[in-house]
């Protein structure tokens, strides 16, 4: 087998080579048309937009050549953006033709019942039970997904999607198509190379038998179940920073307060001069970040807490950091910190396009924004709620897909006194309540954006943040507490129930947890479609399999 990956430009093409690696399989990457003669079978994975994709192969003269190879039989496998290009066209972008070889087209998902994109693991359910081809993947696991558009399962309004369907996946009310195959034709809208085990299984598979000349499917009318199988993730986050030897090391706040207090300091007074203060040093970032994909962790997500700016964006540690931990952990990563418009100490400017890229090619599938973000919001609110096209978020989305973006917000309760507060933030006022943990803080409060990681305040409300980054091109929002960070106290539920009901895009929970049963709380009575956690990961006083069996024992669906 001479097989090739196709890199369009803008896929997280890293990713699917460490996979191939770790399987122990070799393979060339497409650089010019001719390498298609050459080419025995053909992997296209790829994140980012229908249009930047199909643009991306014209500029490169790969677009016919990859229709040829497609149209001479030999194998393909196509992944998520790689399953898109197949058909005529997608409403994500109007006017971009497809290759056509599946005669229709891609819609964007419902958001009236669900968040969207659809980001997080689901499960498939073969067409044909008769015939369940053996490429590898099965009806009993789940895959992971992360997109917003999708061939949608209906045999009356799309009956050339229903020829080629496979497999169909139910997300929220709606039927899609998880899968296509047909002879050399094998394509996934999830991401394999971010599944995990059954990921790695389902390519093994098919390397092993590429071409497995699947007959034609029968057309069913199928009709969506009651509940769908879309589990809640578990994320582990890793704040990474230099301790004071230089050393990359995961820490953790305390409300953000990285270093230890003076009574922290070891008990030999020889220590407690040069310790107190000290940065707390928690493990190696890469090291941690195995450990937690070895122990079921659905996504990791590392964050520079201090973003580097005496390297080069190229010699940023950060960036090896994300290599090495791509080449051991095949779930999603998501890497925050330093991403905006920066200049290298040689006066080379970098756009903050340029460091998200340097950070996919890495081997990240998303990056985190946070200060960029809020000040992107203030220039969005004072234009009358529109964007400029030149932010972080804007510019990162149009290139590689909203689901790429993740954007970070680290809120601060700002507490008032609510008979006499007469700001412009009424409507997002919490009243407390007495057992409320920091019930003797004040009657009442209103969540204010901070940037630089809790240094400086701005005066924007989280919601105000929530919705200008839900417009400006953000897929998912991180929603960190600094007053419940590293507490143990729990999520701030008021705060993710806040948020949560003033977007349409998934939120993800973070800060606080302290057990298992905060998670059943937080899913429970929130309806966020993720929780994270750091410091009770870290220091192993519960475990992610724990978290994910209370949650079972909740009646939550969660990836065990
Ligand atoms: O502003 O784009 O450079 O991004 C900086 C990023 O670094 C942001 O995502 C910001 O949240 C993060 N950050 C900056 N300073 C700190 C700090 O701790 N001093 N970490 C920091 C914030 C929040 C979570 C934390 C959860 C869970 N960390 O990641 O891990 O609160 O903690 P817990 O489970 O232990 O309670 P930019």
């Amino acid at each position: 087998m001479r097989l090739y990956l196709l890199d369009y430009g803008a896929g997280n093409v890293q990713s699917l080579a460490n996979t191939l690696t770790r399987l122990g399989q070799e393979f060339k990457w497409i650089s010019s048309p001719a390498d298609f003669d050459d080419a025995t079978a053909l992997i296209f994975p790829g994140v980012g937009s229908f249009g930047s994709a199909i643009q991306g192969l014209h500029e490169r003269g790969l677009f016919e050549p990859l229709r040829a190879y497609i149209k001479s039989g030999r194998p393909y496998f196509g992944i998520c953006i790689g399953l898109q290009v197949l058909f005529q066209s997608s409403a994500e972008s109007p006017g971009s033709e497809g290759l056509g070889i599946i005669p229709s087209s891609i819609e964007r998902f419902d958001d009236t019942d669900k968040s969207v994109p659809h980001i997080g693991w689901n499960s498939t359910d073969f067409l044909d039970q008769a015939q369940k081809p053996d490429e590898g993947m099965n009806e009993t696991t789940y895959y992971y997904f992360v997109h917003s558009f999708c061939a949608k399962y209906d045999i009356e309004k799309y009956p050339g999607a229903a020829e080629w369907a496979h497999a169909t996946t139910q997300y929220g009310t709606e039927l899609f198509v998880a899968s296509v195959s047909r002879s050399n034709v094998f394509a996934t809208q999830f991401h394999p190379e971010k599944s995990g085990a059954a990921g790695l299984d389902l390519i093994d598979a098919w390397l092993k038998n590429p071409a497995v000349g699947i007959p034609k499917t029968p057309r069913l009318i199928i009709r969506p179940q009651g509940l769908h199988n879309f589990t809640k993730r578990i994320i582990a986050c890793m704040d990474v920073r230099a301790n004071d030897d230089g050393d990359l090391v995961v820490t953790k706040g305390d409300q953000y307060d990285v270093r230890e207090k003076a009574d922290d300091a070891p008990a030999d007074a020889t220590l407690a001069t040069t310790t107190a203060g000290a940065v707390r040093n928690l493990g190696k970032p890469v090291a941690l970040a195995a450990r937690y994909y070895e122990q079921g962790a659905d996504e990791l997500c590392l964050l520079n807490i201090t973003s580097f700016r005496h390297s080069p964006l190229q010699d940023q540690p950060m960036l090896a950091v994300t290599r090495a931990a791509a080449a051991c952990v095949f779930v999603p990563l998501t890497i925050g910190g330093g991403i905006k418009d920066t200049t290298d100490p040689d006066g080379t400017p970098r756009s903050a396009l340029d460091v998200a890229s340097a950070y996919f090619r890495a081997g990240a599938d998303k990056v985190s924004i946070g200060s960029e973000a809020v000040y992107a919001a203030e220039r969005w609110l004072a234009n009358g709620r529109k964007g400029d096209g030149k932010s972080a978020m804007e510019t990162i989305a149009h290139a590689y897909g909203r689901q790429a973006v993740v954007v970070s917000i680290d809120p601060r309760r700002a507490y008032v006194n609510p008979e006499t507060y007469d700001g412009p933030f009424k409507n997002e006022l919490v009243l407390g309540t007495a057992d409320s943990p920091e019930a003797d803080r004040g009657k009442a409060w209103w969540y204010q954006c901070t940037v630089s990681g809790g240094r400086e305040t701005r005066n924007v409300s989280v919601v105000q943040l929530a919705q200008a980054a839900e417009a400006l091109g953000a897929g998912e929002l991180l929603l960190n507490s600094i007053d419940r960070d590293g507490t143990g106290l729990g999520f701030d539920l008021d705060l993710v129930k806040l948020v949560k009901r003033s977007v349409r895009i998934p939120v993800v929970a973070s800060s606080g947890a302290g057990n298992a049963s905060h998670f059943v709380d937080v899913f429970r009575e929130t309806g966020v479609e993720a929780a994270l956690a750091a410091g009770i990961f870290h220091r192993e006083e519960v475990g992610i399999t724990e978290v994910k069996h209370a949650l079972q024992a909740a009646g939550i669906n969660a990836r065990i």
